[in-house]
């Protein structure tokens, strides 16, 4: 049944789901049954290239773990992305310095930050969650393990990428440009065949940030999170906000309690507005996807979209926002 109907063959409205928890219980009951059967993936802003290759990994039969990791993979070497991996913006001490994470429809995660010279975080994100009894690892410590994993270590300061912030330095202002600046992090929500879900979301952080700044995106519960019960959500924006109000573990907690994931997005984002009255001079985007493969995206500055993909083909679809 459709949580809708479900709401209104109950007589209930999602307030009153909250606020009983015993109906909760039978909403994911609901959830559950309504097991997204149809593969699907969905990324921040509109990474169409990235949604192709994720739905090439889940149209093939792969697991939405390789999905999501080989998904995001397509931004981390697009050297004109400049948010992610090799051609990132980096700090103002002019270090590109990388921050990811990854988490599996078993509740696992494995998450790498300030990590430098190494083109793919998520890879090595995947590694500290497959290989190593930890769940995040840090700076020189991230990059040894990657050494020691195989990866090499490669240049990640493009010329343009120089370039940039060369220029920024005569001026030294620190104000992130809304939808521009900080338009590039992908954040990637996968359903496979058996109905599993996972997540990855991968990030250069901040333009011109200070240096050792690490913001939402590596950590599991704020940039990303996934729970194969309920469904996944991934943040875009300034991380700093996100961080704050755990952004993304709350919309699937919302989602728990019997929220849509658009209900659940539109609350992660009124609860930022409520607290920041700086709100109108920065972007956070969420998208969220639940169990049943229904989607949510919203934002607080307009301009924000997501990439879907299903069998029925690719998808650019804009968020609605508070402003
Ligand atoms: C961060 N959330 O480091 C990232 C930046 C971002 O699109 O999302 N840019 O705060």
């Amino acid at each position: 049944m459709q949580r809708r109907k479900f709401l209104q063959a109950a007589g209930l409205s999602a307030t009153a789901i909250v606020t009983q928890p015993l109906l909760a219980k039978e909403h994911k009951r609901a959830l559950k049954r309504n097991v997204a059967i149809k593969p699907l993936t969905l990324c921040t802003w509109n990474f169409h290239r990235a949604s192709a290759k994720s739905w090439e990994v889940l149209s093939s039969g792969g697991t939405a773990l390789d999905a999501v990791e080989q998904g995001v993979m397509v931004e981390e070497s697009d050297l004109s992305n400049q948010t992610v991996g090799k051609g990132g913006r980096p700090d103002r001490d002019g270090e590109v310095t990388l921050d990811a994470c990854i988490m599996d429809s078993n509740g696992n995660c494995g998450s790498v930050v300030y990590l430098q010279n190494i083109a793919h975080p998520i890879q090595v994100a995947r590694k500290v969650m497959e290989e190593t009894p930890h769940a995040m690892l840090a700076g020189k410590g991230a990059e040894q393990f990657a050494y020691e994993m195989g990866f090499k270590r490669e240049n990640l300061l493009t010329p343009q990428s120089k370039a940039e912030w060369e220029a920024w330095k005569i001026t030294s202002q620190y104000k992130p440009i809304i939808n521009i600046e900080n338009h590039d992090t992908i954040g990637m929500l996968a359903i496979d065949k058996n109905g599993d879900i996972a997540g990855a979301c991968t990030t250069s952080g901040m333009a011109y940030k200070m240096a050792g700044r690490v913001g939402d995106s590596p950590i599991i519960g704020a940039g990303l999170f996934i729970d194969n019960e309920i469904g996944g959500a991934t943040a875009t924006g300034v991380g700093e906000e996100v961080m704050k109000t755990v952004g993304s573990f709350l919309i699937v907690e919302l989602m728990r309690q019997g929220m849509s994931p658009q209900e659940a997005c539109e609350e992660a984002v009124n609860r930022i507005v409520k607290k920041n009255p700086e709100y109108a001079n920065f972007q956070v985007g969420f998208i969220a996807v639940n169990k049943a493969g229904e989607t949510g995206a919203y934002c607080i500055q307009p301009g924000f979209s997501y990439s879907y993909y299903d069998q029925n083909g690719q998808e650019n679809r804009p968020a609605s926002s508070h402003l």
